[in-house]
């Protein structure tokens, strides 16, 4: 089955990839002639989700899945969210993000968070939605060099490590983005 993942981010590309191949033919955005930017402007997840998903299929034909994720931190009334990838700025930097949400839970003691991952696919013009949770906490400062995103500053709930510190394959066993596509796979598998 060939099957697009609608994400220009490559660090999501990797953590998905080992799920799905080689059992589905997953493509990359530029194997199906897509190089611009997704539309992301619903406010919610679950909204982007499927905008991103409803953009590939409707511009490229093709059966397709997004994947719109946030970090919600209980004290910031679950920011950054939605706004996740541009919390510091329309630069959406990484380094830049992770500095502000620092500098905004300084002297905090409630360091409570979770990832949020909501995965739209698109089969045969059909909608069906996954999420995947995984509950934490962010540390007062980084922590490991690998993963992406807020990786370095999110301790998992049980763990010792941040994110930053895990293999890739450690945190596929955990993480937010593995508990969706791990339903997203048992769903094509079932169907
Ligand atoms: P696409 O929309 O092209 O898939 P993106 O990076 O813009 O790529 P999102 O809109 O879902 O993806 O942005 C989510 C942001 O949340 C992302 O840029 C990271 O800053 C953060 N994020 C998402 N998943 C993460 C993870 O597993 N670890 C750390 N940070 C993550």
């Amino acid at each position: 089955m060939r099957l697009c993942f609608a994400t220009n981010n490559q660090h999501k590309f990797e953590e998905v990839k080992p799920f799905l191949s080689p059992k589905f033919n997953l493509l990359k955005l530029t194997d199906v002639g897509c190089h611009e930017e997704l539309p992301e402007t619903t406010g919610t997840i679950a909204g982007n989700s499927k905008q991103k998903a409803d953009y590939v299929f409707n511009k490229f034909k093709i059966d397709c899945f997004a994947d719109d994720s946030g970090l919600e931190v209980f004290v910031l009334n679950n920011s950054p969210g939605v706004d996740s990838a541009h919390y510091a700025g329309a630069q959406r930097n990484h380094q830049d993000n992770i500095n502000l949400l620092l500098n905004n839970m300084e002297g905090i003691d409630d360091r409570k968070a979770r990832f949020v991952t909501i995965i739209t696919l698109i089969l045969s013009g059909k909608y069906f939605q996954f999420e995947g949770v995984l509950e934490g906490s962010i540390l007062s400062e980084q922590k490991g060099a690998g993963g992406f995103g807020y990786d370095p500053v999110f301790l998992p709930q049980g763990y010792l490590n941040t994110l930053a510190e895990m293999t890739l394959e450690e945190k596929n066993r955990i993480s937010h983005r593995a508990k969706a596509v791990q339903q997203l796979v048992d769903f094509l598998t079932a169907a």
